[in-house]
């Protein structure tokens, strides 16, 4: 049987991140594709001098309410940027519609380079361990793994202790795969460790020196796309970071692009490799 998907996240307007890009990666990817916005942003908040901000938290309990009694179901949840108060939500929602043996893929939106977002709070990674526990992956990256084990974040000139104790502390946690996203050993080498509580796994692309929005997002809708096409979690995850690659190699020509990756052309690429 085809298999359906739930994403939880924001729909920022503008600023190719989120929804704007979970939706249509994951379409592409063959995977029918249900969504859950979390709220609604003119843009997103990294970058832009200000954006609108429209909390969808009390939707969540009436369309939850809605699909019981439509009998609708899915074979995995992917979870992006939510709010604090919407976790307790979006784990009633996960036990009430899931399919027997769904997947809980969990990105625990919230930080990069070293702080928090604009919005989070201290206290959200506290919150944000509720949904990680349970999960059958997440997808951090540094700075996210650093405020969930609550160990010091490292910029650069880490070493593989660093990450692998990394790995399993937030294995610890309760996610029973980690895919810790942003790792880099030497300078110009950038990829992923994957960690099934048994073995650490290592893949890198050639670094790209340049830092783009958004790319977090097409990794981890990628990867979603890919698992649930049946690839394994490993080699979903290398495909998700080589579109990535593809992504920020179509917008490098466009200086003015600054706010995001044009994944879209990348996409007949992602196809290529389901
Ligand atoms: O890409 C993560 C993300 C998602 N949604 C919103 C954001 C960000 C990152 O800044 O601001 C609204």
């Amino acid at each position: 049987m085809d298999k359906r998907l739930l994403t939880i996240q924001d729909i920022s307007c503008v600023g190719q991140c989120s929804l704007t890009v979970a939706l249509p990666v994951i379409s592409a990817c063959g995977i029918e594709t249900a969504i859950l916005p979390s709220s609604v942003l003119s843009n997103h908040t990294a970058g832009f001098s200000a954006w609108t901000f429209c909390d969808l938290t009390d939707e969540m309990p009436v369309i939850l309410d809605r699909w019981k009694k439509e009998n609708i179901d899915f074979d995995a949840f992917y979870t992006g940027y939510v709010s604090k108060a919407q976790i307790p939500h979006i784990l009633d929602i996960m036990n009430q519609t899931a399919r027997p043996g769904a997947l809980r893929i969990v990105d625990p939106v919230m930080a990069d380079n070293g702080k928090l977002y604009a919005g989070f709070d201290s206290d959200f990674p506290e919150e944000m361990k509720k949904l990680v526990k349970g999960a059958d992956v997440i997808i951090p990256n540094i700075t996210e793994a650093s405020f969930l084990i609550g160990c010091e974040y490292i910029a650069d000139g880490y070493d593989k202790t660093y990450i692998e104790n990394m790995a399993r502390e937030l294995y610890a946690l309760g996610a029973k795969n980690v895919v810790l996203t942003g790792v880099s050993f030497e300078k110009g080498k950038l990829g992923f460790a994957c960690y099934d509580g048994k073995k650490i796994e290592y893949y890198f692309n050639d670094r790209i020196d340049v830092s783009m929005h958004g790319t977090g997002d097409a990794f981890s809708s990628a990867l979603a796309g890919a698992l649930l096409r049946g690839k394994s979690l490993y080699e979903a995850s290398a495909i998700a970071a080589d579109f990535v690659v593809e992504s920020i190699r179509e917008t490098i020509p466009d200086k003015d692009h600054w706010y995001g990756v044009k994944f879209e052309k990348a996409l007949p690429y992602l196809i290529s490799r389901m």
